[in-house]
């Protein structure tokens, strides 16, 4: 397997952890778009949003679980945004599932 983050899973590539539990790792975007901007991802390997299924949608309510407590333990009390990119139109660049979490500025929205 040569997906990037399932290495960075396995301690194989080095990140900048922000938390980990059994389920779930969260780290620090190498690219950031706002001055908190973590990515947080399954340990496990779903390609994307779109392979979230019955057996695996358990570890995506950890993820939110983990976003909720984060957006206070990393001072985002203000607002946060929560994105996941899926597929070539949305620019997914990486094909391991992974909810971008940004705060710490204030958003547009409708997105471009
Ligand atoms: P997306 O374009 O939605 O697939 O987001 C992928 C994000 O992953 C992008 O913001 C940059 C980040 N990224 C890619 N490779 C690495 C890496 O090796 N380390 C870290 N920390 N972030 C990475």
């Amino acid at each position: 397997m040569s997906c990037i983050f399932c290495k960075i899973v396995k301690g194989e590539i080095p990140c900048s952890k922000v938390y980990e539990d059994d389920l779930v790792l969260v780290f620090n975007d190498i690219d950031p778009q706002a001055p908190k901007h973590m990515l947080v991802i399954p340990k496990e390997h779903i390609g994307g949003a779109a392979d979230i299924n019955k057996g695996n949608s358990h570890v995506v309510a950890r993820i939110f679980e983990v976003i909720a407590d984060l957006s206070k333990s990393e001072g985002m009390l203000e607002g946060f945004r929560v994105v996941t990119n899926n597929g070539k139109d949305a620019g997914q660049s990486v094909d391991h599932l992974h909810f971008h979490l940004m705060g710490g500025r204030k958003f547009s929205w409708p997105a471009g």
